[in-house]
């Protein structure tokens, strides 16, 4: 028996922080940092104590290049971690219906995933079924090519348009639609001004009527903005900025590596947006 959850937006009150949690060897920003299971689980409590609502936890880079990994692979690098954590709410960054069923029974309560239900046919059938909480993000292209040369005629109205479809698709599947926020997917398969107009235009996805998660941390976008043009990764400082603009413009989760800063950031700008402190 599933167990009965809230909508998200209440189990997940806006502005909520999700921490980011990468036991991958080549992860962009943190790779091979949380590969051993002490660190990751020492680093998945830390992101908690720091004001984290949840842990997103994944096994598979999906930076710009990335190479995709077995399931058996993914399996062995997250595990280890998830039978530690008990009573750490978990998110599960995975494509793949073998992985996200197996964290869902060691307590994982969200499936996030990059592909929208595209990747593996038996996904929606998981998540329907243990009745967690679904990420579905925008992607063009695949993690190993997307960046070589995106092309859209208007970009907000295409992922707009997109996310609208993978959330009847996910319906249609038997997921219920209040346990599902949608993912504009900032950098897959996005030129920096294409990720700018999508958190400038946020409010064209908020439209849909369901919480909206942004990931805009340490991505390279950040520091090509800063001038340059050669980035990989983005300053803290400026995922702060990423953060609290794509908050402004109706994000309800951010996706972020430094919580305990993005926490303090949101909370004065959700000051500022009620006139109300905490
Ligand atoms: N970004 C990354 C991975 N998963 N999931 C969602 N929903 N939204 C995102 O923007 C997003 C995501 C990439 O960041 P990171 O996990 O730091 O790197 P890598 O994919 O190299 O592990």
């Amino acid at each position: 028996m599933a167990r009965e959850r809230p909508p998200f937006e209440e189990r997940f009150e806006r502005p909520a922080v999700m921490g980011v949690l990468n036991v991958t060897p080549d992860s962009f920003s943190d790779g091979g940092r949380f590969l051993r299971p002490g660190d990751a689980i020492d680093h998945a409590r830390r992101l908690v104590s720091e004001g984290a609502a949840i842990v997103d936890i994944g096994a598979e880079s999906t930076r710009p290049g990335a190479e995709p990994v077995s399931a058996d692979e993914e399996l062995v690098r997250v595990v280890p971690v998830l039978e530690a954590i008990g009573g750490i709410p978990v998110s599960i960054d995975t494509s793949k219906a073998a992985v996200a069923s197996r964290a869902v029974e060691l307590g994982a309560e969200m499936v996030n995933d990059v592909t929208a239900l595209r990747g593996d046919p038996a996904l929606a059938e998981v998540v329907a079924e243990h009745d967690v909480y679904l990420c579905l993000m925008h992607m063009q292209g695949e993690p190993r090519t997307m960046q070589a040369a995106p092309r859209y005629d208007d970009v907000v109205s295409e992922v707009v348009a997109f996310l609208e479809g993978r959330l009847e698709h996910a319906v249609a599947r038997g997921i219920r639609e209040d346990r599902i926020c949608l993912d504009p997917g900032i950098g897959f398969g996005k030129a920096v001004e294409q990720n700018l107009e999508l958190v400038r235009r946020l409010d064209a996805l908020v439209a849909l009527g369901r919480p909206v998660l942004v990931g805009f941390s340490r991505k390279s976008s950040l520091g090509r903005i800063l001038g340059d043009p050669t980035a990989t990764v983005g300053t803290m400082p400026a995922s702060l900025g990423a953060a609290v603009a794509a908050f402004e413009h109706g994000a309800s989760m951010l996706r972020v590596h430094d919580v305990l800063e993005t926490v303090e950031a949101l909370a004065i700008a959700a000051a500022v947006e009620r006139n109300a402190i905490a």
